[in-house]
């Protein structure tokens, strides 16, 4: 039995990957001081993961931005608006694909190019580059990457197990202009093969080449793809293990046991139930790679459970034990969570001590239960601890779960009756205007709030500093026009990391960073108990900000699902099961939000979409009690109390019904970058509520000319009832500068009137 990684988080134990790329990016350190860091990064993570028990050390598994660009790159698929004309991809280049590129370049036209989509990695918090494909694209290898990490780490004295990405997933990732992307499988296959010859001429006796789409619903034509690749891929050059993760094989077992692989990874913390039938399906001679600790949860796993669970086949066949997934979505080191509760922090693992945990595991196998003896204690008395203590259940909450009824998810009225006493308590004209919540996060909000972190200024400070912005937020919604205000949230860092920090049932890390997307990162909170929420999180800063004006000032909240899938969640108790008692707590903040005189609450739900369960046969399930939580949220409130939803993307066709089931009163979209097509979902449902399409991409600092959201507006109006249409920005605003949201939201109102001068409706 030994120990493999499948690659190891590469953002740095001080996300030292960060400062380094935001230096190099901000022009205040050259190239070579970059790849020095990042150079210093793998040699440290290869070191570390050896000295810790690990056998088989990954190489490519780092990465400067993603390895999903990084495959781009490796075999020369570069957009065409890059003007790459030349025969490697180098850093420019690569950095140009991933933030886009503005102002003259170096060839002497002026380019502003855009970067690659990003979307989220199946369901994780991680987010890819894009694989941008088009008609009569040609593939060569145009990176030596992984090349150079093989040779590098051979140089340190390890001979890796190179990481690929697999050619059919990267090829399901892809989004393909006039081309199925699968139909370039052929050509792909050649510069796949050649990349293999060369790994295997430098010494890599095996690759690891991922194929998570393998635990996906497969069409014909995807398994024939993965037939094809690997009847070419594997029967030559290194030998191949075959990685698969986030799910189980299911129905793909049978397609996967013919492929003519050396090895198989199985995920056997999402889908323990496919050990069995994989083992009885798969030829003996295949090496089997078993996912036993969990790579996307920070639990400590029980060891002599596991033990036990393996020791027979251990006797039968050599096994490789691995973590279920890459480590890159945990955080690297609960090491330097000093100021964690000692009794959470022994329930817990990160990278390394997952790596630790694997290696004890190993070692019982290998040489009997004995030989880990202390480990194994360790690990059951963290289990029965956990298992037993008394700050993870709440008897309150359990009852208060079990007393749930109808009438705690239904609105008392019809969406037609709340309407009409909504409209006579704000009184708003026709195309009101409003934002999503959030305003600038300036690098003067940030310093405030770490200087108040690190004890430089004291709360009275920070709490006056924090009212002076908002103070000024609101009177320049008021000056330029706005019809429902919002405070600006200059004291939250994190939507989810904010209410997680005051809910009861939550722990919070002080390093515990995991790579969100190129250079960011999130700290997600640790759900460990039933959730309470002992006192109110946002009225007083409500009750500041709707002082300061007599328009309305809209509650902000960030809705149970998503504070759900952007945590660390338990796993001793259903998904669902946590989401409802997040759903309580939510539900009593915005009653009291109701009591202090809040007439509208937004309760946004950016993340409902991204917890989809990648089988769609377990869709529904989980649009039923996400859409429940959000409704025990907003369901307490009285008819004339208006609800608001916010979600940051736009494809909602498959959701459609559930997000009508929602029954929010208004809610606010991403539309702008997808020109108002997405309006046809909710045009051919008949969608009932009212609906604000975001009217300007704020993911640009574009400026928006009023005419252009006045085209919107107008096409959004042929597919929805104008009356029905609210006017606001696609997404929160915390990321840009105030010099773009100045003149944007002006343009904004403008826009907003001009449509009033054409229909008077709501008069
Ligand atoms: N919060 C959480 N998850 C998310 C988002 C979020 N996932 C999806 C999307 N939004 C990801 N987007 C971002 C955007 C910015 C940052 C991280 C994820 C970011 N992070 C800071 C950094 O890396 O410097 C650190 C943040 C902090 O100081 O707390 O800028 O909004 N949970
Ligand atoms: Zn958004």
């Amino acid at each position: 039995v030994s120990v493999a990684t499948l690659g190891f988080p590469r953002i740095g134990l001080r996300r030292e990957l960060k400062f380094a790329l935001e230096s190099y990016w901000a022009g205040k350190s050259t190239l070579s001081e970059l790849q020095i860091s990042a150079a210093g990064l793998r040699a440290l993570n290869w070191t570390r993961q050896k000295a810790l028990g690990a056998d088989i050390l990954p190489s490519n598994d780092f990465s400067l931005y993603d390895h999903v660009l990084d495959t781009s790159a490796m075999i020369g698929a570069v957009p065409a608006r890059f003007d790459w004309d030349s025969d490697t991809v180098d850093s420019d280049l690569y950095f140009a694909m991933a933030r886009g590129a503005q102002g003259p370049s170096a060839c002497g036209h002026s380019h502003d190019t855009t970067a690659q989509e990003m979307t989220k990695w199946f369901d994780t918090n991680y987010h890819f580059m894009v694989p941008e494909l088009t008609a009569g694209q040609t593939f060569r290898i145009a990176s030596t990457k992984i090349f150079d990490e093989f040779e590098e780490a051979k140089a340190l004295g390890y001979t890796t197990r190179p990481v690929l990405l697999g050619p059919v997933s990267y090829l399901m990732l892809a989004k393909g202009k006039a081309v199925e992307p699968l139909a370039l499988l052929p050509q792909l296959l050649d510069t796949y093969a050649e990349i293999l010859a060369r790994l295997a001429k430098a010494g890599a006796e095996w690759v690891q080449i991922d194929e998570p789409c393998l635990v996906l619903d497969l069409t014909t034509e995807q398994r024939t793809a993965f037939e094809r690749a690997y009847a070419r891929l594997a029967t030559r050059g290194p030998k191949l293990m075959l990685t698969t993760y986030f799910g189980g094989l299911g129905d793909n077992l049978d397609l996967v046991a013919d492929l003519p692989v050396h090895g198989l990874h199985l995920d056997l913390v999402r889908a323990p139930e496919q050990l069995e039938p994989a083992v009885a399906k798969l030829q003996p001679h295949v090496l089997l790679s078993l996912g036993v600790i969990d790579g996307r949860n920070i639990w400590r796993s029980n060891l002599p459970d596991l033990y036990w669970r393996l020791k027979e086949l251990a006797g039968k066949r050599d096994l490789i034990l691995a973590p279920s997934c890459s480590l890159l979505h945990t955080p690297v080191d609960l090491a330097l969570e000093t100021g964690l509760d000692p009794e959470i922090a022994q329930w817990l693992s990160f990278a390394v001590q997952k790596i630790e945990e694997l290696a004890a595991l190993a070692k019982a196998l290998n040489e009997g239960e004995d030989a880990s003896f202390a480990a194994f204690s360790a690990s059951r008395i963290a289990a029965v601890a956990r298992q037993t203590s008394a700050k993870i259940h709440n008897a309150e909450v359990a009852s208060r779960l079990a007393a749930l009824d109808e009438r705690a998810t239904h609105r008392t009225s019809s969406f037609a009756a709340r309407r009409e006493v909504q409209q006579a308590r704000l009184a708003l004209p026709a195309y009101p205007t409003t934002t999503i919540g959030s305003f600038p996060q300036t690098p003067e909000v940030r310093k405030a709030r770490s200087a108040h972190i690190k004890g430089e200024i004291d709360d009275a400070a920070y709490e006056q500093y924090l009212r002076v912005e908002t103070r000024a937020a609101v009177k320049w919604q008021e000056e330029i026009g706005l019809d429902v205000l919002v405070h600006g949230e200059f004291e939250r860092n994190d939507m989810v990391q904010y209410f997680g920090e005051q809910l009861a049932g939550f722990a919070f890390t002080r390093a515990g960073w995991v790579q969100s997307y190129g250079s960011r990162c999130v700290r997600p909170p640790i759900l460990y108990g039933d959730v309470s929420r002992p006192y109110p999180m946002t009225v007083d800063w409500w009750r500041y900000a709707q002082e300061q004006t007599d328009k309305p000032m809209k509650g902000m909240l960030t809705g149970p699902v998503t504070i759900l899938n952007w945590s660390f969640v338990r796993d001793d108790q259903p998904r669902e099961t946590s989401c409802r008692q997040i759903a309580l707590a939510i539900r009593d903040e915005v009653q009291d939000l109701e009591a202090a005189g809040a007439a509208i609450i937004q309760i946004d739900e950016a993340a409902l979409r991204e917890g989809l369960p990648l089988r769609r046969s377990e869709w529904q399930h989980y649009l039923d009690w996400a859409v429940e939580s959000f409704r025990i949220t907003s369901s307490g409130v009285r008819d004339d109390t208006q609800i608001h939803t916010h979600m940051c993307y736009s494809e909602f066709n498959d959701i459609i019904r559930a997000i009508g089931a929602m029954d929010a009163d208004v809610i606010s979209i991403e539309t702008a970058r997808s020109q108002m097509e997405l309006l046809d979902a909710f045009a051919s449902y008949a969608y009932p509520n009212e609906i604000g399409p975001g009217v300007y991409d704020i993911h640009s600092p574009r400026i928006p000319a009023v005419r252009e959201m006045t085209d919107l507006l107008t096409l959004a109006g042929k597919h929805v009832p104008p009356q029905q249409i609210w006017v606001n920005p696609d997404c929160g605003l915390k990321t840009r500068k105030w010099d773009d949201v100045r003149p944007a939201l002006v343009a904004m109102v403008a826009a907003a009137q001009a449509m009033r001068t054409k229909v008077r409706i709501k008069e």
